[in-house]
């Protein structure tokens, strides 16, 4: 038995083993939990904030370290008994330092938007308090008295935040209303060119003159195209911005170094954030890196603005981190991006429009109104079809961010399961054939949808048939069987 196949058999056992655990408690959970392993392994996952996590990465989260309680930092808990945790989030943090070459590491964030305000945090305690400090004649925040926090409050809240706007493809925590981002900053932000569909630095460089940020953001969730870091922090600069960069979605590019110099966030943003699920394909958590100087400030992030740390996360983010920093993450992640263009290719090719008209990072972004559909509609044909896939608005969208004009696309997953060029433009011929083959459909007083459809009868099992040829020869979890 080769080592893969034992660890196979092995993860095959626990799962099997747990399942009959948790069943002896709760069997519609051990049921559920089967079902969604079925449902994944049979459907296109094609969501680009998704992925497939190792076994190893799965495994680390489901043990003892979630009842330990740690807040505080490695080495300074308000808790007794940390002595574990301390070795897991310090290694935690190492993984993240090396990999990514950056100065600090905070691995204590539950999710991107807990990353996100701990940047935040950081960055306002950074810039404001530090002055406060000297004018106040005190040498850390614990000895200011309240009067003085009175005084600070008032220059904590109320800042100004450029960032992309979400039609662009930026993201809610980019100072957004529906996030606490929007409330807790006048955020202004900058578009793509109308034409071309692209940033223009020269317009975020004239926004940001203009309006002249405290923080500038940058970083995405739906732009399928890379960023010059290198050009932000010189804007970031000439208005005397602190440069945030989000890299939740393109963190296994930066990991995998298929964006290096320019295009690599950590050398040039302040501070950089990101999500540990999507292409870096960890558990589901946050990150945050920083320069060394913002450093005392991350480090108040627990209790500041977070919960206790989930220790078991962290410890698997740890393995995640340890299996980014092997040579086989760069092969995988060059292949995400490979991949990506494949798609694309093959949408371009069978005359759908796409934003921007390509791509060079792992997310395609098509446009459906070129199918007389939204994209509610659209996704939910695909879904039928057994494609899943996320609606997004386009730039200037005329449905609006409830049922948009675009289906979001990314090769991260699919890219584990190990499908390459041939079955990326497979999918793309299949999805063309379903949104062909799908009219808009009406309300139930007859009148036109945005939200209901028609698929061609037989499209959907001829799909799903055809996905199960490719699936099949890329199985998810190789050897676990939990029938
Ligand atoms: N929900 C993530 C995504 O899908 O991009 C970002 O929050």
């Amino acid at each position: 038995m080769t080592t893969d196949a034992r660890l196979s058999s092995l993860t095959s056992s626990a799962y099997q083993q747990a399942l009959e655990v948790i069943a002896s408690v709760e069997p519609r959970i051990a049921e559920a939990t089967r079902q969604e392993l079925v449902d994944q392994r049979g459907s296109l996952k094609l969501i680009a904030s998704e992925n497939y996590a190792s076994p190893a990465v799965l495994l680390t989260m489901g043990t003892w370290f979630s009842d330990k309680y740690a807040e505080g930092t490695v080495g300074h808990r308000f808790y007794a008994g940390c002595q574990n945790v301390d070795t897991v989030e310090a290694l935690a943090a190492e993984h993240a330092r090396e990999l990514f070459g950056a100065p600090y590491a905070y691995a204590q964030p539950h999710s991107g938007i807990d990353a996100n305000l701990v940047a935040y945090w950081s960055i306002l305690a950074h810039r404001v308090e530090s002055p406060a400090l000297q004018r106040l004649g005190a040498k850390n925040v614990n000895e200011l008295t309240e009067a003085d926090w009175e005084s600070l409050r008032g220059e904590l809240g109320n800042q100004r935040l450029l960032g992309m706007s979400l039609d662009a493809g930026g993201h809610l925590t980019h100072g957004f209303r529906p996030n606490i981002s929007g409330k807790m900053f006048h955020q202004q932000q900058y578009g793509t060119d109308p034409e071309t569909g692209l940033l223009d630095y020269d317009v975020v460089r004239a926004k940001a003159k203009e309006f002249k940020p405290l923080v500038l953001v940058a970083g995405y969730s739906a732009y399928p195209r890379r960023v010059n870091f290198a050009t932000m922090r010189e804007i970031a600069d000439e208005v005397g911005a602190t440069l945030m960069v989000d890299m939740a979605h393109f963190a296994g590019l930066v990991a995998g170094k298929v964006f290096t110099g320019d295009e690599d966030p950590v050398p040039h943003a302040h501070v950089v954030t990101t999500t540990t699920h999507k292409s870096l394909r960890g558990p589901r958590g946050g990150l945050v890196l920083a320069q060394e100087d913002y450093a005392p400030e991350v480090d108040r992030g627990c209790p500041m603005v977070l919960g206790g740390p989930l220790s078991h996360v962290m410890a698997a983010k740890a393995v995640a981190l340890a299996e980014a920093r092997q040579p086989e993450f760069r092969t995988y992640a060059q292949q995400v991006a490979d991949n990506a263009k494949s798609l694309a290719d093959g949408f371009l090719s069978r005359g759908a429009r796409l934003v921007t008209g390509g791509t060079d990072n792992h997310i395609v972004l098509l446009d459906v109104s070129g199918f007389g559909l939204t994209g509610r509609q659209a996704e939910s044909a695909l879904l039928e079809a057994g494609v899943v896939t996320n609606r997004n608005s386009v730039p200037q969208d005329p449905n609006g961010a409830w049922y948009t004009s675009g289906i979001r696309l990314g090769t991260p997953a699919l890219t584990t399961r190990g499908f390459g060029h041939d079955e990326f433009d497979r999918v793309a011929e299949l999805m063309v054939h379903v949104l062909q083959n799908t009219q808009p459909g009406t309300t139930k007083d007859g009148k036109a949808s945005k939200a209901s459809y028609v698929l061609g009868d037989g499209v959907a099992d001829k799909v799903r048939a055809a996905s199960a040829e490719m699936l099949d020869k890329h199985p998810l979890y190789p050897g676990l069987d939990l029938a």
